[in-house]
């Protein structure tokens, strides 16, 4: 009778520990069940494919012939099937950029694909494109430019209502959106139906945001927008392809809108904010936002992709990879192989998750309930959670294997739908009868990645050390990811002295100047070798042990600037920008604009182009916008300028900026900047380059 009572006891203290034990009550803002799903996705694509495809420029005037749109072999499926390959799952696309081209007929401006001679202007890409993603089972976002540098009423109340009903037409007959994606940047000079006018808009109450923001919720419900604060998914705030290492999900929404000053907060969110606006990382696959064949070879590089995979999902944003899809509406080969090689060695990277392999035990435990245990965060189920009792912000797991592991790769989750509350965690593993400090970080959120150097132990533990509120680990893994082996880079210094870099001293490096491709019979590098002429290097890193090769690298290098220097200004570290190292730079100071540089080639050359890269330093300013270029023979006669215009989107992506023009012979050059962005009267240059016949 007894042994009965205390059975029925033990009994019934385990039934309430199971299933009585309350879960924590959510704490802070939280994800509506659209960002929920939203966050699941972690990975997609976006296409930016338009009129600039054509024109080869970034941002278009908004003048441009509707005529130019003339894609030969357009083909979603191509483009939607390679996405689904490389483990994306969906495809955001510019239905309209800033020149006001719709590639949809809508029946709101002539400016779109019914007048090009695409299909004879029966045409429809967000229709081919909404076919394609529903054949392969991804999902269709729309990215519609709130600027319209086409559009005559840019700038009145009867522009908004045009853009609506763009909106609307785009949201109603192409199937479920899952994302509208609204551009920041906004007013400026443009054509605007042939008044060739500079038209400034308030970007907080123009566009009456709350009022578009309902026909969205009322025609896609469960679509999220994004713009660069939110409302529902934000902006990152840089182009580069990575989100701050403390990320919270959550911003102070008064604080954040189009055009914020300071948008570099992005990249971090708010500790303490007000709503749940998670970061999205959008980055190009190569430096343009749209194809240009020059930069068919400058497709990122596989450890660059990597290191973007890496620092976006693995920080808590999901990442939206752009291919520019070129002139034919295909996706070029190059960026097609490139993807598919990151989604290889992202499958290798997380192979075989070491985490349910372990004994778990956790220093609390919620009520002592198993519903809250440890095990909940190695079971490979999102929705059940490790959790400990109220009032607790400090906690550990630790992780026992019967035989040493090796692991490399650390990934953790908080379960969300009750908010983000981790603010410190870190990560030791015993060696030697001691437990040693692997990595401590700062925030988790949806998912954290943390690549480590291999250790090779019997014990992790895992220590949450600071909390909002007691830790909802939903998730826990392990991997040991097998090393990769990096494309060499190069560099090129004045004098022309081409350095090969690997990262692998294991390596032997191969190069070849012929155009060819590298392999184990190439001429071997072993020290920096003289290029002074137009040459063409490719390299690749071998590992003789195992044979395991890295993706070929390759650079095109103009003749050197061995002799240049510039002529107008006698500072000392000018040269700065001759010196193949983008990472340092040098400005050009004054009381006003225009600031200009002259170049004195020391030779005449036959000149087709000129390239400028501007201070790549994170903070960094004198951005040079509108500009001017000229040749001269003597440095003193300047005629007309050769090439003149804008260095689009420099701010928000300050890449290479290339401008070629009909061939002109010279001794002198002179590159004006008309206006610069980010810091008055002075222009930051990291590096200058001509492009020669
Ligand atoms: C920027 C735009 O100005 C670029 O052209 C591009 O579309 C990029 C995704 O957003 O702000």
């Amino acid at each position: 009778m007894k042994n009965k009572s205390v059975l029925l006891f033990v009994l019934s203290f385990i039934l309430l520990a199971c299933q009585q034990v309350p879960p924590p009550d959510a704490h802070g803002p939280l994800p509506a069940d659209k960002q929920l799903n939203w966050h699941q996705l972690e990975y997609y694509a976006f296409v930016h494919f338009n009129m600039n495809t054509f024109t080869d420029e970034e941002w278009g005037f908004g003048n441009e012939n509707p005529a130019s749109f003339n894609p030969s072999e357009l083909d979603c499926h191509q483009w939607v099937k390679l996405f689904k390959e490389a483990g994306m799952k969906g495809v955001i696309i510019t239905a309209k950029h800033h020149d006001g081209f719709c590639l949809w007929p809508t029946a709101t401006t002539e400016h779109s694909i019914k007048n090009s001679p695409y299909k004879n202007g029966k045409g429809d890409i967000i229709q081919e494109l909404s076919e394609a993603c529903q054949a392969h089972g991804l999902k269709l976002g729309i990215y519609l430019s709130p600027w319209d540098r086409n559009n005559e009423h840019y700038g009145t109340s009867e522009y908004i209502s045009i853009f609506r009903e763009q909106l609307r037409e785009l949201l109603t007959n192409y199937g479920d959106i899952f994302e509208v994606w609204f551009d920041g940047a906004n007013g400026g000079t443009g054509y605007y139906g042939g008044a060739n006018e500079q038209r400034h808009i308030d970007r907080k109450t123009y566009y009456d945001w709350d009022t578009t923001y309902e026909i969205i919720r009322e025609l896609q419900p469960a679509a999220c927008i994004f713009g660069d604060g939110g409302p529902e998914v934000r902006w990152v705030g840089n182009e580069e392809g990575w989100a701050g290492e403390t990320n919270w999900s959550i911003i102070r929404k008064k604080d954040c809108y189009a055009g914020m000053p300071n948008h570099q907060q992005l990249q971090y969110g708010h500790e303490d904010g007000t709503h749940w606006v998670p970061a999205e990382v959008d980055v190009s696959i190569r430096p343009g936002w749209y194809y240009h064949t020059r930069e068919d070879h400058r497709v990122k590089s596989l450890n660059k992709l990597v290191d973007i995979y890496y620092e976006s999902v693995g920080r808590n944003a999901s990442l939206l990879l752009n291919f520019p899809v070129d002139r034919r509406g295909l996706v070029h080969e190059n960026d097609a192989r490139r993807v598919l090689e990151l989604a290889g060695v992202l499958s290798e990277d997380f192979a075989h998750n070491l985490a349910p392999d372990a004994k778990v035990t956790a220093s609390d435990e919620r009520g002592n309930s198993t519903k809250y245990s440890a095990k909940q965060a190695i079971d490979e189920d999102s929705s059940s959670f490790w959790t400990t009792n109220d009032g607790t912000t400090t906690a550990s797991v630790t992780f026992e294997y019967t035989s040493p592991i090796t692991f490399n790769r650390f990934i953790v989750q908080e379960y969300i739908p009750l908010g983000q509350r981790v603010k410190t965690f870190k990560l030791e593993a015993k060696v030697a009868n001691q437990w040693q400090l692997i990595d401590a970080q700062t925030t988790i959120g949806a998912k954290r990645i943390l690549r480590l150097p291999a250790t090779t132990t019997d014990q992790i533990r895992f220590t949450v050390m600071d909390a909002k509120a007691c830790p909802v680990i939903s998730n826990i893994e392990f991997y040991h990811a097998p090393q990769l082996l990096m494309e060499p880079t190069f560099r090129r210094d004045q004098q022309g002295l081409i350095t090969i870099t690997k990262t692998d001293p294991e390596a032997q490096l191969y190069y070849t100047t012929d155009g060819s491709l590298p392999n184990q019979n190439s001429q071997i590098y072993h020290k920096p070798f003289l290029a002074t002429e137009k040459t063409m290097v490719k390299a690749i890193a071998i590992d003789p042990k195992t044979g395991r090769q890295s993706p070929v690298s390759e650079h095109n290098f103009d003749i050197a600037p061995t002799h240049w220097r510039v002529s107008n200004n006698m500072d000392e570290k000018a040269h700065l920008i001759f010196d193949g190292n983008p990472n340092t730079a040098w400005y050009v100071k004054g009381n006003h604009l225009p600031l200009e540089i002259i170049i004195d080639l020391d030779e005449h050359q036959q000149i087709s182009g000129f390239t400028y890269l501007p201070d790549q330093g994170r903070w960094a300013g004198g951005y040079a916008f509108t500009y001017e270029f000229f040749v001269s023979m003597d440095g003193e006669k300047w005629e007309k300028p050769v090439s003149s215009g804008e260095f689009s989107n420099i701010v928000n992506s300050p890449v290479l900026q290339t401008k070629n023009f009909k061939v002109t012979t010279g001794r002198y050059v002179k590159l004006t900047a008309l206006s610069v962005e980010r810091g008055e009267n002075q222009f930051g240059i990291a590096e200058f380059g001509i492009i020669t016949k």
